[in-house]
């Protein structure tokens, strides 16, 4: 059971983290997100790239909700299989991969592998060729991208292993599976 937190402390003294206030947690932040479906200036629909002018647009991470997501609507224990305390566990990869590198096909997933949160990685051109793999212009540049995972861990995913991860994670197809 979890003990009671500490109380802040309006005076500035730090409380028994050593972190004076929540705020000071925010980095200068004023804003923080309560729930990952309201995680943007206009509630869900400010995660899109289609905005009203004067609002920056979308945020810099993605969300992975679903094992073999795509696009429509259609819903069955191979397509768009909404990841939930239960799918987590039970989902059993079934997404053909490119190459030899990444069968998972018939496995059992795990909440430890699921992603659920990701630093957004949209393929744009130039130095952003690639969707979903590290590169040169995306946040982290080539080296690897944060993930959190279904159990609750975060961890860093280097661009070796990140193809692998994304597999595991995702369940989708990844353009890059024959050669990373
Ligand atoms: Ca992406
Ligand atoms: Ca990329």
């Amino acid at each position: 059971m979890r003990s009671a937190a500490p109380p802040e402390a309006p005076n500035g003294t730090p409380n028994v983290t050593g972190v004076f206030l929540y705020q000071d947690r925010l980095h200068d932040n004023t804003r923080y997100c309560k729930s990952l479906l309201d995680n943007a200036r206009l509630g869900r629909i400010g995660t899109l790239d289609t905005l009203p002018a004067g609002y920056p647009g979308c945020t810099s991470y993605e969300v992975a909700g679903f094992f073999c997501g795509g696009n429509g609507s259609t819903v069955s224990d191979t397509s768009n299989v909404r990841k939930t305390q239960t799918s987590v566990m039970n989902h059993i990869y079934c997404t053909p991969q490119a190459g030899n590198r990444y069968n998972f096909i018939g496995l059992h997933a795990s909440a430890s592998d699921a992603w659920i949160i990701y630093d957004a990685d949209d393929a744009s051109g130039g130095d952003r060729p690639n969707e979903d793999f590290p590169d040169p212009g995306d946040n982290h540049g080539a080296d690897g991208g944060n993930v959190v995972f279904a159990d609750g861990h975060a961890a860093w995913v280097p661009r070796k292993l990140y193809v692998g991860s994304f597999i595991r994670g995702c369940d989708e197809a990844h353009q890059l599976a024959a050669s990373q």
